[in-house]
């Protein structure tokens, strides 16, 4: 069975999905398109052309999920307006991949979850990639297995070379950090407690009124701290880190491959500049499960609805420590017995063995 998808939002990461779906994954079709942008429109049928598909255009995301030439919507639309499609998705029995975040409010998210659990189907997953990512992967693994003890401090770094001028000081969490807040917790396997945010001295690259860079440290329910540093303006590339501070041990995210160049008495190699090259293979990963999780046991495996809820009740925390300037409590609630199931493994992995969740 071919999975037709149908892409609301046809932006830079509506594209990068429908190349990915169209030449590299197995599985699925893109069938269908719409954005309220006609440029938009434009490269994504002149990307058709050159890619070898004709996806039908539709004047609005509701008569694209309406369409019988769709199971699965990817929502790649502006964050603002996810929580419209997901519900929509869902009251129409499709599929849905929403990109990050679920919604733009906690109580947004918390609709999608309500709706989801009504319905009574599994049907989303969250676009929070990151625990696809081999590196991520390993380090679970190396965690899990107890070499290193007990995870005692987690040192994080997301830079971005530059942003646009639209991007604001809260967007440091709600859209950048969000990776963090997701994967770190099913890492670590641990809730999160509270949180302080600090502003360093200003970079004389940022815009006056966005806050750059930005250090955000995460105290979790065991006593694990994550100083994690946001900085967006950065100039040099795009550059992930992450290192795990053990009991017994220490080890860190790996760098990315690059070759190494001996020129001119210099040795030296480069560095990434855009989330899309540094994540190719992890998007690839996540999507290629959503496929093969739905045509072997009709639901997605990935990050589910409850997770893009308890990212977006942390990242409301951070928000309120950035103009606070205090430690701010994160109360995550308890999760309901029909998300047990689909968890990416953090309390339980028996249930991840489709391909790419191993
Ligand atoms: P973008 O601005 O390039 O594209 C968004 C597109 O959505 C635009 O073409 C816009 O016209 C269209 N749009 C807005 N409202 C719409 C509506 N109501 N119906 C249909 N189309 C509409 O942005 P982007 O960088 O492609 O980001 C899109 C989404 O992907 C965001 O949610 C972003 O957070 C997410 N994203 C995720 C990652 C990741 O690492 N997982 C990376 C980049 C972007
Ligand atoms: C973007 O939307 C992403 O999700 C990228 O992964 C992140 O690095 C960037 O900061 C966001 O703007």
């Amino acid at each position: 069975m071919t999975l037709k998808f149908g892409v609301i939002g046809t932006g830079a990461m509506g594209r990068e999905h429908i190349k990915r779906i169209t030449e590299r994954l197995s599985g699925g079709e893109v069938t269908a398109v719409t954005d309220i942008y006609e440029g938009a429109i434009n490269k994504t049928l002149e990307l058709g052309k050159q890619i070898g598909i004709a996806p039908k255009v539709y004047k609005t995301g509701e008569d694209l999920i309406a369409s019988s030439d769709v199971d699965a919507i990817i929502i790649t639309n502006l964050g603002s307006v996810h929580e419209q499609y997901n519900l929509a998705g869902i009251a129409a029995g499709k599929y849905v991949f929403s990109e990050k975040p679920l919604a733009d409010t906690a109580a947004g998210c918390k609709r999608i979850v309500d709706a989801e659990t009504k319905a009574g189907k599994h049907l989303l997953q969250v676009g929070f990639m990151r625990r696809f990512d081999a590196g991520y992967r390993q380090l679970k693994e190396s965690i899990d297995s107890g070499e290193i003890g007990q995870p005692l401090i987690v040192h994080c770094a997301h830079r971005n070379p530059d942003v646009d001028e639209h991007y604001t000081t809260s967007m440091a969490i709600t859209d950048t950090l969000i990776h963090e807040i997701d994967v770190l917790h099913w890492l670590i396997n641990d809730d999160y407690k509270s949180v302080r945010v600090t502003f360093p001295k200003q970079s004389s690259y940022a815009r006056k009124d966005l806050r750059d860079p930005q250090l955000v440290t995460i105290t979790t329910k065991k006593g694990i701290v994550i100083d994690a540093g946001t900085f967006v303006t950065c100039q040099y590339g795009y550059d992930i880190r992450c290192n795990v501070v053990g009991e017994k041990g220490v080890i860190g995210l790996p760098e990315v491959p690059a070759i190494q160049k001996r020129i001119n008495a210099k040795l030296s190699y480069e560095i990434l500049t855009s989330w899309a090259d540094r994540f190719t293979t992890a998007y690839d990963a996540e999507l290629q499960n959503f496929i093969d999780s739905i045509a072997a046991g009709g639901a997605p495996q990935g990050p589910t609805a409850w997770d893009g809820y308890i990212a977006a009740v942390t990242a409301d925390a951070c928000v309120k420590a950035q103009t606070s300037g205090k430690e701010e409590s994160i109360a995550i609630p308890e999760r309901p017995e029909f998300y047990d199931k689909y968890s990416m493994g953090w309390r339980d992995r028996s249930h991840n063995t489709a391909a790419g969740a191993k």
